[in-house]
């Protein structure tokens, strides 16, 4: 009896192994196999028909973005140093995006001002109070629905841990050392990022089939309009930065908008920078599952075909603008493989306009921001948008 009952454990042991085997096996070996890539479409990769990439994005993976409005400025209050958490430079803008709703903008202005500073704007993860340090109140909440996770303080060194000390909060001091002003906004406050919400509240502003990455990248685009009026910014120098589910809004937010004059991207992953066809680490049915509200309707439909558009086509229509993708090489979920891939078969957009090749890094280390990839990406933008003269020869893709 207890040779059998020990026969039962040893069965299930095995099992549960075997299981965790195969699941690391799929999201590590997958990331690492060897991909070629060509552009989907030779010519709108060649040539950039820009139109017809973006019409197939929307169709097949984003949806389209909610129609055109004019977004107001309704406040713009300074937030001194002792309620935004010691950083100098604060500014909180309330910004109306018509049926959309409304957003707040955390602006936050190098010291001493070296005006007109270059611009990095980015999406945050728990929400703008969250981004700062010690969540001041003097900083707005989301103004909807957001995660529990991102709640509560007591959460905050758990997330930083696994997630890296840079996930939430931005490093603030090196950002404006090095002449940079930064803008915040939380997409929640027009999309909230939960399945159970996210259409029905896109639905009143945005046509149904549009999903909440369309959205977020619709609303860097509004961010720029009114950001782009400031004098103290250099509207000329607005680079995109976001990590994760931000790298994705900020690549489609770059692809479509050619005001911005640079993009990084780091760990974006499937549905960002890794082809949908690559099937390595998180997979369509997965992310669809877990994301639905993040794309059209249309794009689980991938999770057994190859889609007629990819993510190198959206990625082409960056160029020639700087672009720096990063991936993590304990992070295969992310599919590293595939973005390098994606990557290398873009550059061509960028040999034909005779620019620096799209820069492609692996790091140490899993799914996180430290401030050591803040450095990598200040020192990226100082060589490539213009703030410090590039001694080094174009960058490869591979
Ligand atoms: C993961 C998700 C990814 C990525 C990431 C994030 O769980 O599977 O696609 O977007 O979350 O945004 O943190």
């Amino acid at each position: 009896m207890a040779l059998l009952k020990l026969m039962h454990w040893v069965l299930l042991t095995l099992a549960v192994v075997a299981v965790l085997v195969l699941l690391g096996w799929g999201a590590l070996a997958g990331a690492f196999r060897k991909v070629t890539l060509e552009c989907a479409h030779d010519p709108m990769c060649s040539d950039h028909a820009r139109a017809e990439v973006l019409t197939a994005l929307d169709a097949h993976v984003y949806g389209p973005p909610p129609p055109m409005i004019e977004p107001q400025v309704l406040r713009r209050e300074s937030i001194p140093r002792e309620r935004a958490g010691g950083i100098p430079g604060v500014e909180q803008w309330l910004v109306d995006l018509g049926a959309a709703g409304r957003v707040h903008i955390v602006l936050v202005l190098p010291e001493p001002a070296a005006a007109p500073a270059p611009l990095i704007q980015m999406q945050t993860f728990c929400g703008n109070r969250a981004a700062l340090p010690g969540r001041p109140a003097a900083i707005a909440e989301p103004m909807g629905w957001y995660p529990w996770i991102c709640r509560e303080p007591r959460f905050d060194p758990a997330l930083r841990a696994i997630f890296g000390a840079h996930i939430a909060v931005p490093p603030y001091d090196l950002i404006s050392e090095r002449g940079y002003a930064l803008a915040l906004a939380y997409g929640g406050d027009i999309a909230p990022d939960d399945p159970r919400f996210a259409r029905r509240i896109m639905a009143a502003y945005a046509p149904p089939e549009t999903g909440a990455l369309s959205v977020w990248a619709w609303l860097h685009s509004r961010m720029l309009d009114v950001l782009a009026q400031d004098e103290r910014i250099d509207a000329s120098r607005v680079a995109l930065w976001g990590q994760s589910r931000q790298g994705k809004t900020a690549l489609l937010a770059g692809a479509r908008d050619e005001r911005f004059a640079a993009v990084v991207a780091l760990q974006s992953g499937r549905g960002g920078d890794a082809p949908t066809r690559h099937r390595a680490g998180e997979s369509v049915a997965a992310i669809g599952l877990q994301f639905p509200h993040w794309f059209t309707p249309r794009f689980r439909t991938y999770a057994r075909q190859d889609p007629p558009i990819d993510q190198q086509d959206m990625l082409a229509l960056i160029a020639p603008r700087p672009l720096l993708i990063g991936h993590a090489w304990r992070d295969g979920w992310a599919d590293p493989a595939g973005a390098q891939a994606a990557v290398k078969a873009a550059s061509a957009a960028w040999r034909r306009a005779g620019a620096p090749a799209p820069q492609f890094y692996m790091r140490d280390g899993r799914h996180g921001i430290e401030r050591t990839h803040w450095e990598r990406t200040l020192d990226f933008l100082d060589t490539h948008m213009g703030v410090r003269q590039s001694s080094s020869s174009p960058v490869s893709a591979g």
